[in-house]
């Protein structure tokens, strides 16, 4: 990937990011991420397929509840919707190609604004849809997953495919629809439904039992017109507890996961995990990870962190290397993501406020991720961490242990089992000598 320079430059002053190695004091350049290197018979760019998410980055403008914009963005000044709509995807194509990211991410209405009018919105989308296929075919970027934001408009507060007004169910299908149809246009290789306001405020206005059925109509429709228009891809949904509900319907992976059972969706849909979202669930983002690899679900990721110290989404870039390193391994074992990558769903601080500052906080994802990478292969090559998992289990491998795992007992013969053989050996579980293994290869 390699960057030229056009007719306008949105971020100039800043080249091609390139991989430069450890003795490299250029903050502009990957210290671990080269993309070519092969780790476990696969290139770095395969096994991460980095994604830039087009909201935090070409949208959002360090606005919190406190206070307004403190990023003013050069591509945002046209009077015309999709002109401006043009402007910022130059600047997100020229970005993203400095930065070697090779695919991305969006909602409809990151693309180009939308208004209140059905068939305008359709106009939109389609005119900057058709741009975007001109900008994927000259720098080769491609697009990760697209979604449709039912979460922002007004009249979603009440939630979308849950809300208890079936009009407003129709205009959140009306967005999908649009935004699918962009999505297949584009060659894009998922489809992720976040339900940002899928969930309740309150119990004692809401019908949960309607809404979750109508949620799996809802998905079931979607689904159905992707296919039928020729999407091969796969849906993803993305759990997450609460914010801006107090309680959403996708709280976490085990939640989804038993929600595309009961409703007969696990064929299609898989899940997009995000680490501050897992975090919010009270769990750690392996948890999450854990449980969708057991279930063969484990799609794609949302690349972020939380703060420690409060309890919201606040979406910042990832940068701690031991919570990764566990993350990577679970990623390997489970034999990479089916389908996604790796969303950079974070976004730079409110006062970070120069240009550049998009460059180092993706520059350090990507870095930091590689070096998981490097580091979880090489404990699961080189060390006994496999090893001591397996022989944690090993009573279950031969004998009356693995009689019981076939089926083949019953519970008076695990009674006389027990009673024949005393009282069983104490075994340690090694904790602090497995945490040990991971910083000692970090
Ligand atoms: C919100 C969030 C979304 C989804 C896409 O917390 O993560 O940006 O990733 O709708
Ligand atoms: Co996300």
């Amino acid at each position: 990937m390699n960057y030229i320079k056009g007719q306008k430059e949105f971020f100039a002053g800043i080249g091609q990011i390139q991989y430069e190695g450890l003795d490299s004091d250029n903050p502009f350049a990957f210290r671990w991420y080269d993309p070519n290197r092969i780790v476990r018979g696969k290139s770095m760019a395969e096994h991460l397929k980095f994604a830039c998410a087009y909201w935090h980055s070409f949208n959002g403008n360090g606005a919190d509840p406190f206070g307004g914009a403190t990023h003013i963005f050069p591509w945002d000044q046209k009077a015309d919707a999709v002109d401006r709509a043009k402007d910022k995807m130059d600047a997100a194509f020229e970005f993203m190609t400095k930065m070697q990211l090779p695919y991305y991410c969006f909602h409809d209405v990151d693309l180009v604004d939308y208004t209140n009018n059905v068939a305008e919105n359709e106009r939109r989308l389609q005119a900057i849809t058709a741009y975007a296929l001109d900008k994927q075919q000259e720098s080769g970027i491609k697009l990760l997953w697209g979604t449709a934001n039912l979460f922002s408009h007004e009249r979603y507060m009440n939630g979308a495919a849950t809300n208890p007004d079936f009009h407003v169910l129709s205009h959140g299908a009306a967005q999908v629809k649009a935004a699918l149809d962009a999505t297949i246009a584009l060659g894009g290789q998922n489809y992720v439904f976040w339900g940002g306001r899928e969930g309740y405020m309150s119990l004692l206005n809401t019908n949960m039992k309607r809404e979750q059925e109508h949620l799996a109509r809802f998905l079931h429709l979607a689904k159905d017109y992707a296919r039928k228009n020729g999407f091969s891809g796969t849906f993803f949904i993305e759990p997450k507890p609460c914010e801006p509900t107090k309680h959403q319907y996708d709280y976490d992976a085990a939640t989804v996961i038993s929600f595309l059972r009961q409703y007969d969706l696990l064929d299609d849909f898989k899940l997009n995990l995000e680490v501050n979202h897992a975090t919010l669930a009270g769990h750690t983002f392996q948890h999450e990870l854990q449980v969708a690899a057991d279930a063969g679900l484990l799609g794609s990721i949302d690349a972020n962190r939380g703060d420690e110290q409060n309890g919201w989404d606040t979406d910042q870039f990832p940068y701690n290397i031991n919570e990764l390193t566990e993350s990577m391994l679970i990623i390997l074992e489970a034999g990479g993501f089916q389908g996604g990558g790796i969303n950079f769903d974070a976004k730079i601080r409110r006062n970070s406020t120069d240009r550049e500052d998009l460059f180092f906080a993706h520059i350090g994802g990507m870095d930091l991720f590689a070096r998981a990478l490097l580091i979880a292969d090489k404990i699961l090559e080189k060390s006994s961490y496999l090893q001591l998992r397996k022989e944690r289990y090993q009573s279950f491998d031969t004998g009356k242990g693995a009689e019981f795992e076939k089926g083949n007992l019953s519970l008076e013969d695990l009674r006389d089992f027990a009673a024949a053989n005393g009282e069983p050996e104490v075994k340690s579980g090694k904790q602090e000598f497995l945490e040990n293994l991971i910083n000692r290869h970090i």
